[in-house]
């Protein structure tokens, strides 16, 4: 599977303009070790951060150029939304529409309520959230599966660019109906939703023993009203919908059809809280193993912080925001992960024989072990169903340059 994947792989992220150059050995003594307090200053730990990953895998692709595979050639340059043109902001959102316009792949007979190729990827997510959250495969199932909307979305959608990524920073500094992902033109992700009135917090259960988690309300809540995913229609879940005021929704196991627009409630005061630059810089300088990474990535359960990633998915709220299952749902959900993966990106980076290797994984094949399940391991199999195939092994996910993948970021 490794090498024709590959090979299919990197021909189709051909428009990628990189030209290759003799790098200097990138080293890490200059680096910071410690997230600064000082958001301006965490902004620019990240920005060197970001650089020497780069410049890492600058220096790995440029010795791959006489031995095939990605090279700086082929490789595809992942980056954030504000820094692509308006055209190619069309082009993404163009493609995601189609994706949602062409017909689901999953029998009916099994999700009745996935009506598209978009609610493949959202069937998927539902169908495994229990064995990728909080497991061993955490991370590099959200990297198969956003890399695999990416190539649906090139496939099938004829999108010529590469899977942009959101940085929370960004949205911290300004607020997010005031960053290009989100303030509601047609060359955002569509902004917030209409504003209505709220019955109180959000109140995110806690697991066994454990008291909920308490999260403010956003300045929207109802239906998204403009930009280019005002008429979408969100099909599946909820399955477990955090409400303002504390109740949870549910429609079943969430795979009938229950069609509604999208809905929003973008939450500054969590995004800053959670997401800030300070709060990034942290997750990458201060974990020196995974389980540390990923689970204070996730937020350590007890410990009231979710989490850069929890802090993104509440911050946009509404539904599907705020119901982890269907959260693929909100077409934000693969910007968000891009970051995500951007951030996994870059600590692997920094040690990357061990992070990219056996000792990069921890955790076994269910939601912090309950029920108990195997270890995960390299050779662990991950499928997305009918959303994307093949299933591959963890070990072919573990590196964005040396196995099937070929991309890297800015
Ligand atoms: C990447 O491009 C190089 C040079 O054009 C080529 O030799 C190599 O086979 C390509 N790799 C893939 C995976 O397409
Ligand atoms: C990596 O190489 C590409 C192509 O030569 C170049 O455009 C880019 O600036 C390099 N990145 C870093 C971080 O050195
Ligand atoms: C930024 O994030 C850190 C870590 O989550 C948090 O302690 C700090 O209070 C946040 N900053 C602001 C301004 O909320
Ligand atoms: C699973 O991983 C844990 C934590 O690393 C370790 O203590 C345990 O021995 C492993 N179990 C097996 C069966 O390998
Ligand atoms: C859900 O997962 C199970 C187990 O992997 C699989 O048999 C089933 O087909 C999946 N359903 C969907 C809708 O993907
Ligand atoms: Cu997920």
């Amino acid at each position: 599977m490794r090498l024709t994947s590959s090979v299919a792989l990197c021909l189709l992220a051909a428009v990628s303009n990189a030209i290759p150059t003799p790098q200097e050995d990138p080293s890490s003594a200059s680096l910071p070790t410690e997230a600064s307090s000082d958001e301006t200053q965490a902004q620019d730990q990240l920005a060197q951060l970001a650089e020497f990953a780069a410049q890492s895998t600058n220096e790995t692709l440029s010795q791959n150029e006489k031995r095939g595979g990605c090279s700086l050639w082929n490789l595809s340059v992942r980056r954030e939304w504000s820094t692509l043109s308006k055209k190619e902001r069309k082009a993404y959102t163009d493609a995601v529409l189609c994706l949602q316009s062409k017909p689901a792949r999953t029998p009916s007979s099994l999700v009745p309520g996935a009506k598209s190729r978009y609610d493949d990827f959202v069937a998927t997510h539902i169908n495994q959230t229990g064995y990728i959250h909080y497991s061993g495969t955490f991370l590099a199932w959200h990297r198969y599966f956003t890399w695999s909307y990416e190539q649906a979305l090139r496939d099938e959608c004829g999108y010529k660019g590469v899977q942009p990524y959101w940085d929370w920073a960004l949205s911290a500094l300004v607020g997010l109906e005031n960053s290009a992902v989100l303030d509601g033109s047609d060359y955002s992700m569509s902004g917030n939703g209409e504003y209505v009135e709220k019955a109180g917090n959000i109140e995110l259960s806690g697991l066994p023993g454990l008291p909920p988690l308490e999260l403010p309300t956003g300045s929207g809540g109802g239906c998204v009203t403009s930009g280019p995913f005002e008429c979408m229609e969100v099909n599946l879940g909820p399955v477990g919908l955090a409400l303002p005021g504390g109740a949870t929704e549910a429609n079943g196991d969430g795979l009938s059809y229950n069609p509604r627009c999208l809905k929003r409630d973008l939450t500054d005061e969590i995004l800053r809280k959670y997401s800030n630059a300070t709060a990034i810089a942290h997750n990458i300088l201060k974990p020196k193993d995974v389980y540390d990474f990923q689970m204070t990535m996730q937020g350590y359960p007890g410990s009231g912080n979710i989490g850069i990633h929890g802090g993104g998915h509440y911050a946009m709220g509404g539904d599907p925001g705020r119901d982890v299952s269907t959260s693929p749902g909100d077409p934000l959900f693969y910007l968000h992960h891009g970051m995500i993966d951007r951030v996994w990106w870059i600590w692997q980076l920094l040690d990357k024989k061990t992070r990219t290797g056996a000792k990069g994984i921890s955790g076994t094949g269910t939601f912090l072990n309950m029920p108990e399940s195997a270890n995960t391991t390299l050779d662990t199999i991950i499928d997305l169903g009918y959303a994307a195939g093949p299933p591959v092994k963890m070990r072919d996910l573990m590196s964005t340059t040396d196995g099937p993948f070929c991309y890297t970021y800015l």
